[in-house]
């Protein structure tokens, strides 16, 4: 079912690899910030030199080209490209020129991720995404790369997974900036999207590649049939994915966060929503896990652990079919569903390299499994354009830190050695057999 033209590529985002935090002019953002303070972090691990791939981008994208892989999704670290005052800076966006021309000369797609999490720490003085501004500060970004970049991209992605940088930067303090409470996750939200729906018209003005917005989505399951526990899977629901995609895609926000969050509203302005829901060229979708969720007795749901059920070294459960099950969804549901990139998708495993091979067999099988996932979709008439695996290399996976790895590639961290797992190998095989049917 596989379109000829459907594109493979592996994504990667700027804090998670570049490392050279302190390097050409470039600024702190929160998560500087954030990994430096004792205790946000497992064992506090930070950016600071990652994969350091700043340096080693060429060998990173020569692994790129010899898998076989069609395109590169990376992101931009807004703190290297513009200073403080709000100016361009060259020394920050040449790197961005080197490696986006790399790409282009090897025939490789670029899939340009604006933010991925990794807000200046400067306007995080300023409120951060608590403040209005903060959306027009982002469209200022955005006109800067547009207008630096412009010619050298194949897509750009104005945010990704709005919903991490809301939920868990904002209302539980997993991420950064590591606030607690539930109303600014909702501010912070809505500023978020505002910031996305006036970026995507600055970058539709600017520049002629196709704009979308990337979400993560979770399948949800009720634990029961009891109705305060079907209740409980609308609201998570709602949460997980209609949170994002009920504004972009329909110009307004879940009823069920009503009921979730009574009393909280986000902060809208007259023409909000129009902004909010401007035309996108494409979707990105993140996919990794199902939640089960049951009610906790009031409004609300709490998460529960199936027991028995085959999970990640993230304790994720694996369940390939949400996959499929979402998109047919959101297919039904959204009559202006634009075409879909699985933007991520991929599991983390503890892997070791023992006689320079690294075995991770249950990454193929569960990679093997979410393809198929998404061949059904589209054979539901879903429009699936491209995958991507997440993640090109092991890397800084936030506030687990470097422990959790989610690569393609293995890195050594204190030699910075670069080893291809077993997925790799297979992934460059799959490749490599498809380019030879289509002869
Ligand atoms: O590592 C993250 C990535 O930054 C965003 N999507 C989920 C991945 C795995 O947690």
């Amino acid at each position: 079912m596989w379109r000829p033209d459907f594109l493979f590529g592996a994504a990667t985002a700027a804090y998670q690899i570049e490392g050279g935090v302190a390097e050409d002019g470039r600024h702190p953002s929160i998560w500087d910030t954030f990994s430096a303070t004792p205790g946000k972090v497992l064992n506090g691990d930070t950016g600071v030199v990652a994969c350091d791939h700043y340096h080693r981008w060429e060998e990173d994208l020569r692994h790129v080209e010899q898998l076989g892989l069609g395109a590169y999704r990376l992101s931009v670290s807004w703190s290297r490209v513009m200073d403080e005052a709000g100016a361009p800076n060259p020394r920050g966006l040449d790197f961005y020129k080197r490696l986006l021309d790399r790409l282009q000369e090897r025939g490789l797609q670029s899939f340009v991720t604006l933010y991925h999490w990794d807000l200046p720490q400067c306007l995080q003085d300023r409120g951060g995404w608590l403040n209005r501004d903060t959306a027009g500060r982002f469209a200022d970004y955005a006109a800067l790369l547009a207008r630096e970049l412009r010619g050298r991209v194949s897509a750009w992605t104005t945010l990704n997974e709005p919903w991490c940088s809301a939920y868990l930067g904002h209302a539980n303090g997993q991420h950064a900036p590591g606030l607690k409470r539930v109303r600014y996750a909702v501010e912070a939200m809505h500023h978020l999207l505002l910031g996305h729906g006036i970026a995507t018209r600055v970058l539709r003005d600017l520049d002629k590649a196709p704009v979308g917005i990337v979400s993560n989505v979770n399948a949800v399951q009720p634990d029961s049939e009891r109705p305060e526990d079907l209740q409980a899977a609308r609201m998570a629901f709602a949460c997980a994915n209609s949170w994002v995609l009920d504004p972009v895609l329909l110009g307004r926000y879940p009823e069920a966060l009503r009921e979730l969050w009574p009393g909280i509203e986000p902060p809208l302005r007259d023409r909000d929503m129009d902004l909010i829901r401007t035309p996108l060229d494409y979707l990105g979708i993140n996919y990794y896990f199902r939640a089960t969720v049951r009610s906790d007795g009031a409004h609300g749901y709490l998460d529960r652990m199936r027991p028995g059920v085959e999970r990640t070294q993230m304790g994720w459960e694996v369940y390939p079919e949400g996959l499929r099950d979402l998109l047919l969804g959101f297919k039904a549901r959204y009559p202006r569903l634009p075409p879909i990139y699985i933007t991520e998708n991929g599991m983390a495993s503890d892997d070791r390299v023992l006689d320079g091979r690294v075995d991770d067999a249950h990454r193929i099988s569960y990679l093997g499994r979410h393809l198929a996932a998404v061949d059904e979709a589209m054979r539901g008439g879903v429009d699936v354009r491209g995958y991507f695996f997440w993640s090109l290399l092991d890397n800084f996976e936030w506030a687990y830190g470097y422990e959790r790895r989610f690569g393609l590639i293995h890195v050594d961290y204190a030699t910075q050695q670069r080893t291809l797992k077993d997925s790799a190998l297979a992934v460059r095989d799959f490749l490599r057999r498809r380019r030879e049917a289509a002869r």
